[in-house]
């Protein structure tokens, strides 16, 4: 917005001023003032780095789609400026001249100009439309073979559940985990989404283009990644489907790695938290029973790894998704983000969160209908100050 309003307010004041300050042109010719006014405006937009672009592809399919957008732009670019220098010619060099009232040269039913000008847009149009089709199926083709990385995702509003289901511990508990997507580089992820709610879009733009998770349907979208991100700088994105409340706080990222450091990560992943036994932390895991009412976490127990919560599926078209209620929080201290990829992860963040979920992220916990899995945020529990230090000590140690 500031962005935006600043051209307007020195048009305004232009305007103002122009019959004293400024004679000639902006008082001749207000409407051209306006005109620059409009496309200082709209040039303003293109200012600045916005690292949620499709126009710095980072990998094969996201290249694709800005190559599509290219050659468009170019090709209506080159028509663009034939059709406005021909208007223009055409309009000083015939226009109306004192005395001079003869008929111009008539061309209708021309065959040859009528021949010419069916044939030029039909090249047009399919130099545009012959590399779309082809686009439209290269981005949609789902990834398939054993070198595939399968993950299963699952909207919520207002968050995003992965499911890395060929990846799992010795008992068989999958990787699961929330909002921030880990792929290795150079790899094909073959995304398996549906929705537990209502209709959410995956859209990461320097990967892949939009599509749909869909209650009860099953969709499928393929990224692939050319280089690592830096550790502090994930590929953005978000929902882009609107899907109630607090739609524009239901972000991505996707942190991509080498194969060594992604295998390392997983390894971590499908590591158990362990239960504090003293300090804060453990204080923090008696208050935390209140929590597994939507959250899960896999400790390491005495007789092995084990679920405190409830791993929550649902079934669609045949195949099994995580649909929990709240997001795994086994690895939470490990995640640079939360509230779906909207806060930062840290000590005072976590605090204003578990004192009041909604005044950090505006959700509508008072429609919660856990029996039924359906959850529109998490409540305020009223904890006491100590209560919250003590469970920010065992969320950041469960790394
Ligand atoms: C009624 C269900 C419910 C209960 C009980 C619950 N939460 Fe949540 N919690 C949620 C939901 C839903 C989200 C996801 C909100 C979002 O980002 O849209 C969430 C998100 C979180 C997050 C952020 C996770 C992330 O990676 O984005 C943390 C941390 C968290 N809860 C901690 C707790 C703690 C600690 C307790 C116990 C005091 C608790 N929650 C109890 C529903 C619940
Ligand atoms: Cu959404």
């Amino acid at each position: 917005m500031p962005l935006a309003s600043t051209p307007v307010a020195i048009a305004g004041k232009v305007k103002h001023d122009q019959k004293k300050a400024i004679p000639g042109v902006a008082r001749r010719s207000p409407r051209l003032v306006g005109l620059v006014a409009l496309l200082a405006l709209v040039l303003s937009a293109c200012s600045g780095s916005g690292p949620q672009t499709a126009l710095n592809p980072e990998g094969p399919i996201g290249r694709t789609i800005d190559d599509l957008w290219e050659l468009v732009f170019i090709l209506a670019t080159v028509v663009f400026v034939i059709v406005q220098a021909a208007l223009i010619y055409a309009i000083v060099r015939f226009r109306a001249r004192k005395g001079d009232d003869s008929e111009p040269v008539q061309v209708h039913g021309n065959t040859r100009l009528e021949i010419l000008w069916t044939i030029i847009p039909v090249v047009i149009l399919a130099a545009i439309g012959f590399p779309t089709v082809r686009g439209i199926f290269d981005v949609r083709a789902i990834a398939e073979g054993a070198d595939v990385l399968q993950v299963q995702v699952t909207g919520h509003q207002w968050w995003w559940e992965f499911e890395y289901v060929d990846l799992a511990d010795e008992t068989g508990r999958t990787l699961v985990t929330a909002n921030e997507l880990y792929i290795p580089e150079d790899t094909e992820v073959n995304l398996t989404m549906t929705s537990a709610d209502v209709i959410h879009s995956f859209w990461v733009p320097v990967l892949a283009g939009k599509r749909d998770a869909v209650p009860n349907r099953v969709s499928n979208l393929t990224l692939i990644a050319d280089n690592p991100t830096p550790p502090d700088a994930p590929h953005p994105g978000q929902c882009a489907e609107y899907c109630g409340l607090a739609h524009a706080d239901m972000r991505i990222k996707v942190h991509v790695r080498t194969q060594a450091d992604f295998d390392a990560w997983v390894a971590d992943q499908l590591t158990p938290a362990t239960i504090p036994t003293e300090g804060a932390a453990a204080a923090g895991y008696e208050a935390f029973n209140t929590c597994v009412a939507c959250h899960n976490v896999t400790v390491m127990g005495e007789n092995g790894p084990e679920d405190i919560g409830v791993v929550r599926t649902i079934e669609v078209d045949g195949v099994t998704f995580t649909s929990s209620l709240a997001p795994n929080l086994t690895h939470f201290g490990g995640r640079d983000t939360f509230g779906s990829g909207t806060f930062e992860n840290n000590a005072e963040h976590l605090a204003q969160w578990l004192a009041d979920p909604s005044e950090l992220k505006p959700m509508r916990p008072e429609l919660n209908d856990i029996p039924n899995g359906r959850i529109l945020g998490m409540p305020n529990f009223n904890l006491s100050s100590d209560d919250i230090a003590n469970l920010i000590a065992l969320l950041e140690g469960w790394e």
